[in-house]
């Protein structure tokens, strides 16, 4: 088949899409053909169920697709524990390779969260482990780690919410919220499951459809004078979002890895993949819709993409930075007479305590001998070498250089972390993470303890394309 073919099809494909979205405005866009994403909750400290990973055909858009599901869902089921339950999940393989489970934003053991386990297609594997008692509360999320196809499977659809109930639903005035979680995820029909053009891998595939929870546009109520506790999870393979709720006072009240100490007010919130938010919206403002705005956002390369628009303007997985709506806020009247609160106080951060260590990881792309492309300190991964040893309980500095004109946001596996600097400038608010967003020459300083648990686990770039091409490290705690 010819480019020029390719290309053909490709505008038909949105052309059609288009025409679909206009008729549908509003309506979620898989609604007839993905079931409504289901929640799962642990019941007398055992969340158990099993996920089955599978390829299905689905129409859209007019045309046949072909996307990535857990349950037949996409994304996957809502799963909620609470700190000291015990999860068994029996992942179930339909897929037509190999797969596997990250539980990005738990801190258990990387013997169980291992991401060099493969689950050969037409086989089943149970994890099964306990949260730790003292686990923090957080919206953490499920998607595979199987290295090389990380990518694929994510963009193909593979992916769920996990949220781990404790101390921060301890927190009278939050006992009074209404909860939404809003999956973001990108899509492009003709892309699924295949991958993209090498360029596309390059940059890091995006669909230029943005689905929030499978749908276009959903709606998501605020109780008027209650309050909304929304949480937002980012599980798209490459696209970064910058947020925006239009005309309407939003706060902060927790990052991936548990709550921040106070509300804080928001104006716009970078999200990159893997990146978790939880807000809070008080529904004190004129009744009405307020849009929850995607913002043009350029990764590094929308400069690029806009010089070479007439060769790439119709080529899957590589589109402009543009505006879209995500999801939208509607009042709904409710019985509180009198607005709900705030609450003035969440958790305390307490800093971490000087390293005993202070390392250096240089992301940047390059050919070398061992290199795919992406690299970090001048190597690709390598799944038998250990690039960073550490001790147990010692508290580093890992100063992360990123020499690449575009965004490389990093993320470490099993421990959270502080950013401790930006370029050089104290960071103003300190949050619990485990993926932080570096733009194209940044340079970004975490402080990180490596508590209660041994064993080998990984840092890489969470456009995971880029982890895919070899920017993934190993670390070994001993
Ligand atoms: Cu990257």
């Amino acid at each position: 088949m010819t480019i020029e073919v390719l290309l053909y099809r490709s505008c038909m494909y949105r052309r059609q899409l288009l025409s679909f979205l206009a008729i549908a405005a509003g309506a979620p866009l898989l609604s007839r053909c993905v079931q409504t994403t289901r929640r799962v909750v642990g019941t007398d400290g055992l969340l158990e169920l099993s996920l089955t990973a599978q390829a299905q055909t689905k129409r859209l858009a007019g045309e046949r697709t072909r996307m990535l599901t857990y349950n037949n869902q996409m994304p996957g089921p809502v799963l909620e524990a609470r700190a000291g339950d015990t999860v068994r999940l029996t992942l179930i393989n339909q897929l037509e390779t190999p797969t596997n489970l990250h539980y990005h934003g738990l801190h258990i053991s990387p013997e169980i969260d291992n991401v060099f386990r493969a689950i050969p297609p037409g086989e089943r594997y149970t994890y099964e482990f306990q949260i730790p008692a003292n686990h923090p509360a957080v919206t953490a999320w499920y998607h595979p780690h199987y290295h090389l196809d990380v990518a694929r499977q994510v963009f193909g659809g593979l992916a769920g919410p996990l949220i781990i109930r404790g101390d921060l639903d301890e927190i009278p005035e939050l006992q009074q919220t209404e909860e939404a979680v809003l999956v973001l995820q990108d899509f492009e029909p003709t892309l699924l499951p295949q991958d993209p053009h090498a360029l596309a891998r390059k940059w890091g595939r995006q669909g230029e459809f943005l689905l929030a929870n499978g749908g276009r546009n959903p709606v998501v109520t605020i109780p008027q004078n209650g309050l909304l506790r929304l949480r937002l999870v980012n599980a798209s393979a490459s696209r970064i979002y910058q947020l925006q709720l239009q005309d309407h006072p939003w706060f902060l009240i927790a990052t991936d890895r548990g709550a921040i100490a106070a509300p804080t007010p928001l104006d716009t919130l970078r999200l990159s993949p893997g990146e978790r938010a939880e807000i809070l919206i008080s529904g004190q403002q004129e009744p009405g819709d307020y849009p929850l705005l995607s913002l043009s956002y350029d990764r590094g390369i929308g400069t690029m993409i806009n010089s070479l628009r007439p060769i790439i303007n119709n080529m899957s997985g590589v589109v402009p930075p543009t505006q879209t709506t995500l999801a939208t806020l509607r009042y709904q009247p409710s019985d509180y007479a009198e607005p709900l609160p705030l609450p003035s106080a969440l958790i305390p951060v307490e800093p971490l305590p000087t390293p005993a260590v202070t390392r250096e990881l240089v992301l940047n792309h390059g050919i070398t001998a061992d290199s795919n492309g992406f690299i970090i300190n001048d190597k690709s991964f390598d799944m038998n070498r250990v690039d960073t040893q550490v001790r147990l309980n010692q508290v580093e500095d890992w100063k992360i250089i990123n020499k690449a004109s575009i965004d490389h946001p990093f993320h470490l596996h099993t421990n959270r972390f502080q950013v401790i600097e930006r370029n050089g400038q104290p960071e103003s608010l300190l949050t619990w993470k485990d993926t932080v967003s570096i733009q194209g020459s940044e340079t970004v300083v975490i402080r990180v303890r490596f508590e209660d648990f041994v064993g080998r686990t990984v840092y890489h770039c969470h456009i995971l394309d880029h982890e895919d091409q070899g920017m993934m490290g190993i670390v070994e705690i001993s």
